[in-house]
């Protein structure tokens, strides 16, 4: 039977950055002007004030310094705080369809590939700008491709999910070259009124090339050993948001149509789950631990991926073992894990292991073990 390898891959940066200091400046002066909007019922204790932000607290309980977005502007003005992304004619392409485009072209460049030789393409992250039709299909157009694509949604574990819906694609034999792409625009769907959560997410689109191994040269890519995929119902990652708003008149606007979680929650929870699923996987595939050299890990919280690497290996993680890419992007969803994949393999050889694995709202975990041709 015919292996899955991961041959290429590409990343689109969105060239807009907001780091934490400009973040926060435009979050507390929006701040300022809404406690001075309701002096009147704060003081009469009706309402509470709201809290400033701090960069030093989104640096220390995050690892975050910046994060790339599509939009700056309007996320920075106060008195808007949301990106401002205007709507397409419907006969150009989409937001996501573009930046599809451009992670893609990068991993079929890299690749040595044309679009001619791909048969499908799965578009996979956390939010699509429309539900039909498919972006992947419009994807696919805009490559030119000649088979079949679909949209897939398991939030931050979208990519991983994807690439195990590739593998099996090309295991089944109904595919012999499958794109996996993840424009993220976590932007649009951040409530950047909320202390909790404005700094957590950027944007980004990771695309991934999928071959059958009797396709791709000896010494590019890497096999795919195994995929393990996991969920478990919770309600601590959530978005409200969905057709059916329209249908209830207290409907769009509201804060929990946005994204909102418990991140305390999220992080005592996935953790342990994160870590008992990558140890059992590798136990299915007769691997220790130790094997691996890379654990390209989803990219949420710095202090959880230490924690998680920690859980994994029995003591700290170098950076070089499990590489951060938080900092600058920011958590991209389901890019997350892919970026450091694509940012952070260039130096393995030959036989080295390692494992990408996200975890997510749902909640989701999918791990991919793959070893380097
Ligand atoms: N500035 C200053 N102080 C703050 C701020 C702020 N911005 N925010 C909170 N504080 C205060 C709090 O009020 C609290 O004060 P007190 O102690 O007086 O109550 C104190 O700081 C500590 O707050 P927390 O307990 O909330 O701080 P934590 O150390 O837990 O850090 C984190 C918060 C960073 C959110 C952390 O809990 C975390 O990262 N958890 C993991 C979350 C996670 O992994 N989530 C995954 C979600 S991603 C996903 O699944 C994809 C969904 C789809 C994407 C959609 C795109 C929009």
């Amino acid at each position: 039977m015919t292996k899955a390898v991961i041959s290429a891959t590409g990343l689109y940066t969105p060239p807009a950055y907001i780091d934490n200091e400009d973040l926060v400046k435009a979050f507390n002066a929006y701040v300022d002007l809404h406690n001075r909007q309701h002096a009147d019922e704060i003081a009469r204790g009706e309402l509470d004030a709201l809290q400033p932000s701090s960069p030093e607290f989104i640096e220390k309980a995050s690892g975050i310094k910046r994060r790339h977005v599509i939009d700056r502007d309007g996320i920075l003005d106060p008195e808007r705080l949301c990106p401002h992304i205007p709507e397409r004619a419907n006969d150009e392409p989409s937001v996501q369809c573009e930046m599809s485009v451009d992670a893609a072209n990068q991993a079929l460049e890299a690749a040595g590939r044309a679009a001619s030789d791909v048969d499908a393409v799965i578009v996979a992250c956390s939010n699509m700008q429309r539900p039909y039709p498919a972006i992947s299909v419009e994807v696919q157009e805009a490559l030119g491709i000649d088979g079949f694509a679909y949209d897939m949604n398991v939030a931050c574990s979208s990519a991983t999910f994807g690439l195990q819906a590739a593998s099996s694609a090309i295991l089944s034999g109904a595919a012999r070259s499958v794109l996996v792409v993840s424009p993220e625009i976590c932007s649009g769907h951040l409530n950047f009124r909320d202390r909790d959560s404005h700094f957590i997410f950027g944007d980004a689109c990771t695309a991934l090339l999928v071959e059958s191994e009797d396709r791709v040269e000896p010494g590019q890519g890497f096999d795919i050993l195994g995929t393990r995929l996991k969920t478990k119902f919770s309600n601590n990652i959530r978005n409200n948001f969905g057709f059916l708003n329209r249908a209830d008149e207290g409907g769009i606007g509201q804060p929990d149509k946005l994204f909102v979680q418990n991140g305390r929650k999220v992080f005592k929870e996935v953790s342990p789950l994160v870590a008992e699923t990558i140890h059992s996987h590798l136990d299915a595939l007769s691997l220790e631990a130790s094997a691996l050299r890379r654990m390209w890990l989803h990219q949420a919280n710095l202090n959880m991926n230490q924690l998680i690497a920690k859980r994994i290996l029995g003591r700290d993680a170098t950076t070089e073992e499990a590489p951060v890419i938080l900092d600058e992007y920011a958590n991209t969803s389901s890019a997350g894990s892919i970026i450091a994949f694509h940012l952070h393999q260039s130096d393995l050889t030959s036989g080295d292991m390692g494992v990408i694995c996200s975890f997510g709202a749902g909640y989701s975990i999918g791990n991919v073990v793959v070893k380097k041709r």
